[in-house]
């Protein structure tokens, strides 16, 4: 069981409308003030999307590098940018936005209906992005959104290699509506699949927050948690803002006796800084079939 846990606060995703959710963060201040109240209760990692000055999703690498250098100002976190962008956003853009050079990045393993729209992440962009960022030195962070994701992670680490930083972490983003369940079952069916030495986080959309969150922690997994994933606190209660989000993921980590993960934690059980040469080979690779 992992002695502390990583929470990844993800404070504004690219689906929610601002005049609709009047606490998203969105502007570049709002942004670096959310960094730094989630750091301040216990958040070790930021999954940025960026909006435009019209609240608009945008891939505008002038604008991701702005918000980015102003979460560095504010905070200490881990900076990891959303490659999934909007299900609008072409494939060139999203990887584009490796050149705001993030610590990390968000990778996800296979296309997905996402509502009524399309998720859409084919091999040869999946490959594309695992590729590089390993030759640009950004660490990935796999998002799985189906079962079967995790077989298309196998396949692409026996061939392609490890990460940068040599370490295999996870995201199971669970309950969007195409996706699987965000239920305790779904979460420890894909337990047996992660690579070996991997570790991995759980975030549940909407009401499958909570429970997804404490069947990760009783299975010695990651949180993650923020508006992008969850907009009400309680039935009838909008979320005040991300770091109520964070500080209850702390509170139960906590109570877990896994207490919150600071950046720097975070960093070294990422793998980011640690250079790639000197990465110590998963194990998971060698016996990949
Ligand atoms: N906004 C979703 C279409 C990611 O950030 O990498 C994709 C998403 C995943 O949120
Ligand atoms: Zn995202």
């Amino acid at each position: 069981m992992t002695a502390s846990t990583l929470i990844t606060v993800a404070p504004t995703g690219a689906e929610s409308a601002k005049a609709d959710v009047p606490a998203l963060p969105v502007t570049v201040e709002e942004v670096a003030a959310t960094a730094r109240d989630c750091q301040a209760v216990g958040a070790a990692v930021i999954h940025l999307h960026i909006r435009d000055t019209e609240t608009r999703p945008t891939l505008d690498l002038g604008r991701v590098r702005e918000v980015v250098a102003a979460v560095r100002e504010s905070s200490d976190l881990v900076v990891q940018l959303s490659s999934g962008g909007a299900v609008t956003d072409p494939f060139d853009a999203r990887l584009a936005v490796l050149d705001a050079e993030p610590d990390a990045a968000s990778l996800t393993l296979g296309t997905v209906n996402f509502g009524r729209d399309v998720f859409s992440n084919p091999w040869d962009l999946i490959v594309e992005l695992h590729t590089q960022m390993q030759q640009r030195g950004i660490v990935p962070e796999y998002e799985v959104f189906d079962l079967g994701q995790l077989a298309t992670l196998a396949r692409l680490l026996d061939k392609y290699g490890p990460p940068h930083g040599g370490h295999v972490h996870v995201d199971l983003v669970m309950g969007v509506p195409g996706g699987m369940p965000g239920t305790a079952q779904a979460l420890t069916a894909c337990l047996p699949f992660l690579p070996e030495g991997a570790t991995f986080a759980a975030t549940g959309i909407g009401r499958t927050s909570l429970p997804v969150m404490l069947a990760a922690l009783s299975a010695g997994g990651h949180l993650r948690v923020g508006m992008e994933d969850t907009l009400t606190y309680a039935p009838s209660e909008p979320v005040r803002d991300n770091a109520q989000l964070v500080a209850r993921a702390a509170g139960l980590a906590r109570i877990a006796q896994r207490p919150p993960l600071d950046p720097a934690g975070a960093r070294t059980l990422l793998g980011i800084g640690r250079a790639g040469a000197d990465a110590p080979l998963n194990r998971s690779l060698e016996a990949a079939p």
